[in-house]
C-alpha cells in the first residue's frame, strides 16, 4: 500500500513561490547551511575561501529566485527583447556588486560580522573573471548592469572561455604570460543548463534539391559539437529585475561519437572529443587587432549560432508569424566579431524556416544593428573566403548573394562608379580575397553607431564615408558611459558616502545629472576637507596595494599620476615614460636645494597588459621598469619621483587603483581612441585628466570644462598636416631639444636593456612617427608643467575634483542604454512587481 502521489495540489510549486527572509539570522541560516550541505566542509578545514563560496551561494540563491521570476514575467508581459551579442565579458568580480545590487551589503555586512567575518576580506577571495581584453569587454559588462536597473527585458550572451586574459607578471622588467585558468575553485555564480544543448555544425558540403518545384538548400556539416548554456544572473539595481548573461561552452556531441566509435578507433574518436571542448578554450588576447585564425572563426560562428538558436527557439513559443520577428526582437553586435549572425539567421530563415530571400532580409535587417568600436585598419576583420568557405560553405554562399545583391542595387544608383563599387563591396579581390565583416555588418544593420561624438563623426567622414553618403540615417552616435553602481558605489564607498550626505539620498545612483545641483559645495572648504580626507585614504589603500606587490614605498603625499590601459603604440605609454625621463633629467640638472621648489613630488604609474605578439608593446613595458629602476634607486631624487608598473592591470585591481588616481593620462594620438570608458570612471572618482581631444575626452571637457583638465596636443584635424612635417625632415629637428636628448640617454644606455630600448626608439625616430609623439611632444611637457602648479594650490585642486565628479552625469550607462533603447533597439523597459508587495512573502 504505497501512498499515491498527488501532483494536482500544486504544492511543489507552491512552496517555491516562498522567498529567502533577508533577516540576519536567515542570511547565517543559509550561508551555514552552504557550508555544511553545499561544500561539506567542517570546522577543522574550513577557510577564507570557503566562506567566501558559501557566503557566495547563499546571494546567488537570491539572484536565482529574482532571475526566474524576471523572465517569467517579461514571457507573460509578452515583451520585445534585446539580444547583445559579444566575444567579451569583463565582468569584474561578481560578489560585491550583487549584494549592492540587491540592496543587502548592509546586512550581510552584519550578519557575517556576527559570525566572525569581514565582509571586505571575504570578497578578496573571489577571482576576477575576465573574459575580455580591455575596453568593449567591460564596455559590455557595464551595459549588462544598466539594463538590468533599467528593467530592459534584455540578454547578454556570450563565450564561457576556461582562459580568461593571460595574468600578468613581471619578471626581469619583461611582461610573462600565465594562463589564467579561473574556474579551478569552481563558480559558484553560473547555473550549468545541463537541458540548455545546440548543435553547431563546421565544414562539409552544400546541395541542392528540388522538392515540389521548390529548390532547397542543404547544408551538411562534416564536424558536430554541441554549445551548452552557462547561465550568469545579473541583478539590476534598486529593482527586482535581474536579467541573464548566458555563455556557451563548447562541448562534444554523442551523436557525431558513435559514428566514429562505430569505425572502431576508440583514440581518434576521444581526440576529436577534445577536440571540440577546446572551441571555447581561451580568449584572443589581442585587443584592438584581428589575428585571422580558424578557431577564433569557430568561436565566433559557436556563439553566433548557438544564440540564433536560442532566440528563435524562445519565439516560436510565442506562436507568432515570422513577420513580427523584428517587432519582438532586436540584436546588437559587439564590434564585427558576431557579424555571422546576419548570415546565420538568413540561412535559418531561408534553407529551414522556408521564408523567401527578400521576407527574410527584411526580418535580418530590422532587427540587426551594429556597434563599431575603431578606425585602426589592424583591427578590421576580413576573413578569407579559402578559409570561410571551407569552414562555413553556405555561409560563404550567402555573403555572396547578399553582396550581388546590394551592388546591383548601388550599380543602379553609381552606373559604372567602380570605385564606389569596390569601396562598398563586402568582398576584397586581390591575391587573398577576403570578406570584410564591417561592410557585412553596415549592410545587414538598420543602426550603425560609434562609441563616442567624434569617433561617430570620423566613422561617416572617413572609414564608413560611403556607406553613410548612401544612407546617412542608419548612422548614430552612442557615446559610452560606465555603470556608477561598480565605479562609484562598490569602488569607492567613502565617496558614496559623501556623495549621499551631499545630495541628502542616495539618489544619485540612478542619477547621476542630480550632482549638478550640488556644485556650489567645491567651494565650501569643510566638504574640501572631507574630500581630500575620502582621496588620502583611497591612496593609503593603493599605497599598501603597490608596497606588497611592487616593494615601492610611495609618498603618499606624492600627487598620484597614473595611466592604465592596454598597452598599444596609439595609447602612447611611450610618450609618457619619455616625459619621466625628462622629468627625471631635469630634477637631476637642478641644484638640490631648490629641487622641491620647481617640482612637485609624484608618484607616476603605468598598467596595461601587452598582447604576447605586440613585440613594440612589450618593449615600452620593458622601458617603464628599466626606468623605474633607476630612478626609484635614485639616492639624490628620494620621495620627488616614483615610478611604478602596476602588474596585471584587470577589473579588480582597477577598482582600488582608479578611486586613488589624482591625475589621470589618457593621452592617445587624436582621432585613434574610439572612445575610452575608463577616462569616464576616473573623472567620477574626482581625478583630473591630462588628455588629447579625442574620443570622449572631448565630451569630458564640454561637461566638466576644459579649464578643469589638462588638454594638449594636435587635434584631429592637424594630425595629418603634423605626419607629412615629420615625413621630410630629420628627427633631431622636429624633436626639439628636450625630446632629442631624452633619447639620446637612453641611446647612451642610461638604463641599460640598449637592444630593446633603441629598437623602440626607432619606431618613432626611423618610422615616421606615426602617432606623432615627437609633434605632441612639447604640449605635452606644458600641460604636464600646468599640473604641477595646480598641485601647490591644494583647495584650487580639490575644487576641480568636486566639479569633475559633480558634472560626470552624462558618462553614467545608464544614459547610454536608454540611449540604444529608444534609438536603436526601440525596447520599452518592463518592471516586475516588488515581491513584498504581493500575496508572496518576503
Ligand atoms: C576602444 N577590442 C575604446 C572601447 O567602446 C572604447 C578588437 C578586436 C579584438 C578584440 N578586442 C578588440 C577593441 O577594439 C576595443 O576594445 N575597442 C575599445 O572599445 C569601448 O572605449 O576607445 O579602443
Amino acid at each position: 500500500n504505497t501512498p499515491v502521489a498527488n501532483q494536482s495540489t500544486n504544492k511543489i510549486w507552491k512552496l517555491m513561490e516562498k522567498y529567502l527572509p533577508n533577516t540576519k539570522e536567515a542570511i547565517q541560516s543559509s550561508v551555514v547551511n552552504h557550508v555544511e550541505y553545499t561544500l561539506a566542509k567542517t570546522r577543522f578545514d574550513f577557510t577564507l575561501l570557503h566562506c567566501y563560496q558559501a557566503v557566495s551561494h547563499s546571494v546567488r540563491d537570491r539572484l536565482i529566485e529574482a532571475f526566474n521570476d524576471t523572465y517569467q514575467y517579461f514571457n507573460n508581459k509578452d515583451v520585445k527583447y534585446v539580444y547583445y551579442l559579444s566575444l567579451e565579458y569583463l565582468i569584474g568580480r561578481c560578489l560585491q556588486n550583487a549584494l549592492v545590487n540587491l540592496e543587502l551589503e548592509g546586512q550581510y555586512k552584519e550578519a557575517m560580522l556576527d559570525m566572525g567575518y569581514n565582509l571586505e576580506s571575504v570578497y578578496e577571495q573571489e577571482v576576477d573573471p575576465a573574459l575580455g581584453n580591455g575596453g568593449l569587454g567591460r564596455l559590455a559588462a557595464c551595459f549588462l548592469d544598466s539594463m538590468a536597473t533599467l528593467n530592459y527585458p534584455a540578454w547578454g550572451y556570450g563565450l564561457r572561455y576556461s582562459y580568461g586574459i593571460f595574468r600578468q607578471q613581471i619578471k626581469d622588467g619583461y611582461q610573462v604570460e600565465v594562463p589564467d585558468y579561473w574556474l579551478d575553485r569552481g563558480n559558484p555564480w553560473e547555473i550549468e543548463r545541463l537541458d540548455v544543448n545546440f548543435q553547431i555544425k563546421f565544414y562539409g558540403s552544400v546541395t541542392k534539391k528540388v522538392e515540389d518545384g521548390k529548390e532547397r538548400t542543404i547544408w551538411e556539416g562534416s564536424e558536430i559539437i554541441v554549445a551548452r548554456a552557462y547561465d550568469n544572473p545579473v541583478p539590476g539595481y534598486n529593482t527586482f529585475n535581474t536579467i541573464n548573461l548566458r555563455l556557451w561552452r563548447s562541448l562534444p556531441s554523442s551523436e557525431f561519437d558513435f559514428k566514429s566509435f562505430n569505425q572502431g578507433d576508440y583514440f581518434k574518436a576521444l581526440e576529436s572529443r577534445q577536440r571540440a571542448e577546446f572551441i571555447t578554450s581561451v580568449l584572443y588576447p589581442n585587443d584592438s587587432t584581428y589575428a585571422g585564425k580558424e578557431l577564433r572563426l569557430k568561436q565566433q560562428y559557436l556563439l553566433v549560432s548557438a544564440t540564433i538558436q536560442d532566440a528563435i527557439r524562445r519565439f516560436k513559443k510565442k506562436r507568432k508569424e515570422w513577420k513580427e520577428w523584428p517587432k519582438y526582437n532586436a540584436l546588437q553586435l559587439n564590434d564585427t566579431h558576431p557579424a555571422l549572425a546576419i548570415v546565420e539567421l538568413m540561412r535559418i530563415l531561408t534553407d529551414i524556416e522556408g521564408l523567401e530571400y527578400e521576407e527574410a532580409w527584411e526580418l535580418v535587417y530590422n532587427s540587426f544593428a551594429y556597434t563599431n568600436h575603431t578606425i585602426l585598419p589592424e583591427a578590421l576583420e576580413k576573413w578569407g573566403v579559402d578559409l570561410l568557405g571551407n569552414l562555413l560553405p553556405r555561409h560563404l554562399e550567402i555573403i555572396y548573394n547578399i553582396n550581388h545583391i546590394f551592388l546591383e542595387k548601388i550599380s543602379r544608383k553609381y552606373p559604372n562608379d567602380w570605385r564606389k563599387l569596390s569601396a562598398l563591396s563586402l568582398v576584397e579581390e586581390g591575391t587573398h580575397k577576403t570578406i570584410r565583416m564591417a561592410n557585412l555588418s553596415i549592410v545587414g544593420s538598420h543602426a550603425v553607431n560609434g562609441v563616442a561624438a567624434l569617433h561617430s563623426q570620423l566613422l561617416t567622414s572617413t572609414l564608413f564615408k560611403d556607406f553613410y553618403e548612401l544612407r546617412p540615417t542608419k548612422f548614430q552616435n552612442k557615446t559610452n558611459g560606465v555603470t556608477p553602481r561598480r565605479w562609484i558605489r562598490c569602488a569607492n564607498p567613502g565617496l558614496s558616502a559623501l556623495l549621499n550626505d551631499v545630495v541628502g539620498s542616495d539618489d544619485w545612483i540612478l542619477d547621476m545629472d542630480i550632482l549638478k545641483n550640488f556644485q556650489k559645495i567645491a567651494d565650501d572648504p569643510a566638504i574640501q576637507n572631507r574630500w581630500m580626507q575620502v582621496k588620502r585614504q583611497n591612496k593609503e589603500k593603493l599605497y599598501w596595494w603597490v608596497k606588497e606587490r611592487c616593494g615601492v614605498d610611495l609618498n603618499i603625499d606624492s600627487l598620484f599620476d597614473i595611466q592604465v590601459k592596454r598597452i598599444h603604440e596609439y595609447k602612447r605609454q611611450l610618450m609618457n615614460i619619455l616625459y619621466v625621463i625628462r622629468r627625471y633629467l631635469d630634477i637631476k640638472k637642478t641644484p638640490a636645494e631648490e629641487r622641491r621648489k620647481l617640482f612637485v613630488p609624484r608618484s607616476i604609474m603605468f598598467g596595461g597588459k601587452a598582447a604576447p605578439g605586440y613585440i613594440t608593446a612589450k618593449r615600452i613595458i620593458r622601458l617603464v621598469n628599466a626606468v623605474s629602476q633607476k630612478v626609484n634607486n635614485d639616492q639624490e631624487i628620494g620621495d620627488l619621483l616614483k615610478v611604478v608598473f602596476l602588474p596585471n592591470y584587470n577589473v579588480s585591481n582597477a577598482q582600488v587603483i582608479i578611486p586613488a588616481s589624482e591625475l589621470s593620462q589618457h593621452i592617445s594620438t587624436a582621432g585613434l581612441e574610439a572612445s575610452g570608458t575608463s577616462n569616464m570612471k576616473f573623472v567620477m572618482n574626482g581625478c583630473l585628466i591630462i588628455g588629447t581631444m579625442d574620443g570622449a575626452n572631448v565630451e569630458i571637457a564640454e561637461e566638466v570644462g576644459e579649464e578643469n583638465m589638462f588638454i594638449f596636443g594636435a587635434r584631429v584635424e592637424q594630425v595629418e598636416e603634423q605626419r607629412n612635417k615629420m615625413r621630410n625632415s630629420n628627427y633631431r629637428d622636429y624633436f626639439g631639444p628636450r625630446l632629442t636628448e631624452v633619447c639620446d640617454a637612453i641611446s647612451n644606455d642610461l638604463f641599460g636593456y640598449k637592444y630593446d630600448l633603441e629598437a623602440l626608439l626607432d619606431t618613432i625616430r626611423n618610422k615616421n612617427d606615426y602617432y606623432i609623439l615627437g609633434a605632441d611632444f612639447e604640449s605635452y611637457c606644458e600641460a604636464q608643467q600646468r599640473v604641477d602648479n595646480l598641485y601647490r594650490n591644494k583647495s584650487e585642486w580639490t575644487k576641480k575634483s568636486i566639479l569633475n565628479s559633480l558634472r560626470s552625469g552624462k558618462f553614467s550607462s545608464d544614459r547610454t542604454i536608454r540611449q540604444y533603447a529608444e534609438e536603436i533597439w526601440d525596447l520599452e523597459p518592463c518592471e516586475i512587481p516588488n515581491p513584498s508587495k504581493s500575496e508572496k512573502e518576503r
